[in-house]
């Protein structure tokens, strides 16, 4: 009874600090001053791009900062069809089938603990994946998993300091392998598992390094050690006490839960030493077996973010139903390690005590979910309840400075370069959930909405407020000048099965029901541009853009069918259409390109099943010449 009464309090606490926000302050205080602090001339670029998580969108949005501009977004898990992102051959193997994911936090490739602007990697909790955008032109190049074993990736990716490791671990525990079991057994049977990933460093591509059998807990979040804590990482958890049920008031019976401190190198290196079990094609380590691979340490109070300094002395977590940030001691940690004093053991993982490790509890108020840092050995921690940021002094006399409203129930926070060793310290952005009145009601559900604070004052201010699509989680932030993106795909280095890079090539051939076009899209035509298929065939469209000229690319759209595709310059992307009754169906380019854009089409034409065609089918030479000529020209 006692805990529902603690949790009605929270949920009054929350309906009376939104209404306390909406009553007080419908403005939010920025001054005329802030409007000017956050225009960016026509023509001049933002000094951040920042990544924000699509949440259930299931992609990342990219936004200028400090103009709050929506600049892209980037499809991961989600089909986009303007670019045909899912829809050709080779994102949609890319997606293994899948249409939907949940995005939730975005985390930057980093070189000696700083941001470089090579990658970003993103989660999909659900089907327990792992995507990796390349920042040279901003697009998905792998998604990893499902991962084995492993379910709801939530505390994921958070990248080590050299991106050696992306992490994944259990929010929802199930059996280990999966199979029958009752939900009565949940303690017995289900375990949570924590993953690392590899990164391998010259082109970011991810394969399995190692898991972690775990209690299982529900595991929450996680961060990468640095400087002295660099080769652990950290994950909070919430239902320490195993409910099944009713979570939102068996799980907050205790007094304590916990983070689990990984040592990765030691976890990587036991697997390498054949001491691991395969489950599911994953090698897996079972820490009753392993010792010396994790350490569970208390943590009060269901926390959620857990977050360590740039200088990796200290781990911040926030209990969401306490009031402190309890700040822990890297260095006392090892030291209790060291000396082996544990306060028993949860399913072979060694529990450290509490005060052996605790460094300071901060009074930030209602509600700590996330902290940030800035250049000056401060930290800012997002306050759910309370709806606000509170900033405080890393180090003693660990006292709050400063507290900003924020509108409303803020979840995380991203600061600029806040999770490196060297965050800048400029802004901070809230990633406010239930915003209500900050923009005119668009339906039942309003725009999330995000807003932009000016950290360089002595006091923290609100600058600017931004809306936001459904719905970002977690976001990161990056000096803009870090980011190379390219322009054009090489030719030369286009090395696509299918591609053709001259007009001679040009041609279709057909196998029985098969056929392949592979076709030439340069301004302003497709070369060929009529194509002859039976009633029945499976029609491959290998459409290359010759083009090498910033920002042309062409569409390629088929009439009365769910095929759209974008094909930059240099690049070669596969379309499949099932011709299905004999007609004419017309293709165009769907991507303005140029003033003859409008011109830029042609013509299937589909014969009656089991008509004659040719078994390759090439362009008028006369008109291959022409092309040729003048592609010779440019
Ligand atoms: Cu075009």
């Amino acid at each position: 009874m006692k805990q529902r009464w603690k949790l009605a309090l929270a949920v009054a606490s929350i309906l009376a600090a939104t209404a306390g926000c909406m009553a007080a302050n419908r403005g939010g205080g920025a001054s005329g001053d802030a409007a000017r602090r956050t225009y960016v001339k026509p023509g001049e670029h933002d000094a951040y791009y920042a990544f924000l998580s699509g949440g259930h969108h299931g992609n990342v949005y990219v936004y200028g900062m400090p103009s709050c501009r929506h600049i892209t977004t980037i499809p991961v898990f989600t089909p986009e069809p303007a670019v045909g992102y899912g829809y050709d051959e080779e994102s949609k193997a890319m997606l293994g089938g899948r249409t939907w994911g949940d995005a939730h936090h975005p985390g930057l490739s980093e070189t000696d603990g700083n941001y470089d602007g090579r990658w970003l990697f993103i989660n999909d909790m659900v089907s327990a994946r792992i995507a990796r955008i390349d920042l040279g032109d901003f697009k998905t190049k792998q998604i990893y998993g499902p991962i084995p074993n492993l379910s709801a990736a939530h505390a994921c990716p958070f990248p080590t300091p050299n991106t050696e490791y992306v992490f994944a671990a259990s929010r929802f525990s199930v059996p280990v392998p999966n199979r029958p079991a009752r939900v009565q057994d949940y303690g017995k049977d289900f375990r949570g598992i924590i993953a690392g990933i590899k990164v391998d460093p010259k082109d970011g591509t991810m394969s399995m390094g190692f898991e972690i059998l775990m209690p299982p807990f529900d595991w929450d979040l996680a961060d990468a050690g640095k400087g002295p804590s660099h080769g652990w990482a950290f994950f909070t958890c919430y239902n320490s006490e195993m409910a099944y049920d009713s979570l939102e008031i068996k799980a907050s019976q205790n007094e304590m839960d916990f983070f689990a401190a990984v040592d990765w190198r030691a976890a990587q290196k036991a697997v390498d030493e054949g001491k691991a079990t395969t489950i599911n094609g994953a090698p897996v380590l079972d820490p009753a077996k392993v010792p010396g691979i994790v350490y569970l340490v208390p943590v009060p109070k269901s926390p959620h973010g857990v977050d360590v300094n740039p200088t990796g002395e200290y781990v911040c977590c926030s209990g969401k139903l306490q009031a402190e940030v309890s700040v822990y001691s890297f260095a006392k940690m090892m030291k209790a390690i060291e000396k082996k004093e544990f306060d028993g053991e949860r399913m072979g993982v060694p529990v450290l005590e509490f005060d052996d490790c605790l460094e300071a509890k901060v009074p930030v108020g209602l509600g700590p979910l996330h902290t940030q840092f800035d250049d000056k050995g401060n930290a800012y921690t997002s306050l759910f309840l309370d709806s606000q940021i509170a900033k405080w002094k890393v180090g003693p006399p660990w006292d709050v400075t400063d507290k900003i409203d924020v509108y409303y129930s803020i979840g995380h926070l991203m600061a600029s370069e806040g999770d490196t060793r060297n965050p800048t310290g400029e802004y901070v952005v809230a990633l406010d959930k239930l915003s209500k009145d900050r923009y005119l009601s668009v339906g039942p559900t309003h725009p999330e909405a995000a807003q932009l604070i000016d950290l360089r004052g002595p006091k923290m201010e609100l600058l600017y407020d931004f809306p936001t699509y459904l719905e970002p989680h977690y976001a990161q932030m990056i000096r803009a000048e870090k980011l190379k993106p390219f322009t054009i795909y090489p030719l030369e280095k286009n090395s696509h099965p299918d591609a053709i890079k001259r007009a001679e090539d040009a041609r279709i051939e057909r196998k029985g029901n098969r056929v392949d076009v592979y076709m030439l899209a340069v301004r302003t035509h497709f070369t060929p541009d009529i194509v002859v298929a039976n009633e029945g065939d499976d029609v491959y469209f290998h459409v290359t853009n010759l083009e090498q000229d910033d920002d042309i690319a062409h569409g390629f759209g088929i009439l009365w069918s769910n095929c759209n595709m974008q094909v930059e310059p240099g690049e070669t992307k596969t379309m499949h259409w099932k011709a299905e009754k004999p007609g004419i169906v017309p293709f165009y380019c769907s991507n303005f390109c140029s003033a003859l854009h409008q011109e830029m089409q042609g013509l299937i034409e589909v014969r009656p099943r089991g008509s004659s065609i040719a078994s390759v089918q090439r362009p008028d030479p006369a008109k291959t010449a022409q092309i040729a000529a003048e592609l010779g020209r440019k």
